[in-house]
């Protein structure tokens, strides 16, 4: 197997696992990667942590090699694996985390960029590179790298392929923290933040925001209101707010 599926407490962990290409994605493994998905959403996890093997990388992208002498059918099958494998993550019933230990580049960036969130290790180095291969990103780089950083920054990004180191990135909002010391140690720590929060109102605050910035700002509203009243029909918001007036700790229940 190209990656490994481990569990740290409630937290599920997809380690990408070609340490001698620096972990970057083949066919195979987008495959393997979208299969550990749908068994991560139907379990029990309170969210889903992607890493790479070894200190080196995280991903290095796509892999080149395979990338050459495609048909065009297969480049397009290939487009459409990859797509669709990240946009698993959209749907999936918990947050995921990207903990970016060591180069993030192409697809591997974009992976990351699918993910809720992104956990950066302080030798992290991230970049979509592909216009230097003479192409431009095919796994969704284009679409969600300006919705996290905006318009300008993404442009440069992508049309100089430079490389962005994490000061930089937590600085412009490609990354949410910088971990000290070991990357997926830090992206646990972080997922604790949220994870005993109700899974399903974490939900639907992913989707109010998400949905949100696709559309106009009446409609978002109307969104977040719709949302917002959902989440007032849970059991949860009730034992929230009694948590709040009895001063004790909240114990959710996701219901
Ligand atoms: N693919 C395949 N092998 C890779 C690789 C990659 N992306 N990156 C590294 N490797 C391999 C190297 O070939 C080398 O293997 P050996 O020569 O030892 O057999 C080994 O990993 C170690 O790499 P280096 O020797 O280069 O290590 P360094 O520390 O010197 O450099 C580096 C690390 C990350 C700076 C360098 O390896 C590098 O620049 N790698 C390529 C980074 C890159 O350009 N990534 C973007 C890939 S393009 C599509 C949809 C999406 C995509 C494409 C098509 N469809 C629409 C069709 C996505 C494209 C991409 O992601």
């Amino acid at each position: 197997m190209s990656i490994e599926l481990s569990r740290r407490d409630e937290f599920a962990i997809i380690t990408l696992s070609r340490p001698e290409a620096l972990n970057a994605l083949n066919v195979r493994m987008i495959e393997d990667i979208g299969a550990a998905i749908d068994e991560v959403g139907a379990s029990d996890a309170r969210t889903l942590i992607f890493t790479g093997e070894g200190d080196k990388a995280f991903c290095a992208g796509a892999d080149i090699k395979e990338l050459l002498d495609r048909s065009l059918v297969d480049a397009k099958r290939g487009a459409e694996l990859g797509q669709w494998t990240f946009a698993k993550l959209d749907r999936l019933p918990m947050p995921s985390v990207a903990a970016i230990n060591g180069y993030a580049f192409g697809g591997g960036l974009e992976l990351a960029l699918a993910c809720t969130f992104r956990v950066a290790g302080a030798n992290a180095k991230m970049g979509l590179p592909e216009i230097k291969l003479g192409a431009i990103p095919g796994y969704g780089g284009t679409q969600r790298l300006p919705r996290v950083v905006g318009e300008s920054r993404a442009l440069d990004m992508i049309m100089t392929g430079r490389t962005v180191d994490a000061a930089e990135a937590e600085r412009i909002g490609l990354v949410n923290r910088i971990g000290d010391g070991d990357t997926l140690d830090a992206a646990i720590d972080f997922a604790r933040e949220f994870a005993g929060f109700s899974l399903p109102v974490l939900g639907f605050a992913r989707e109010a925001v998400t949905r949100a910035s696709d559309s106009p700002i009446n409609e978002g509203l109307r969104i977040e209101a719709d949302l917002n009243t959902l989440a007032f029909q849970t059991e949860d918001v009730v034992e929230g707010m009694n948590a709040f007036v009895d001063k004790r700790k909240a114990e959710f229940k996701d219901a």
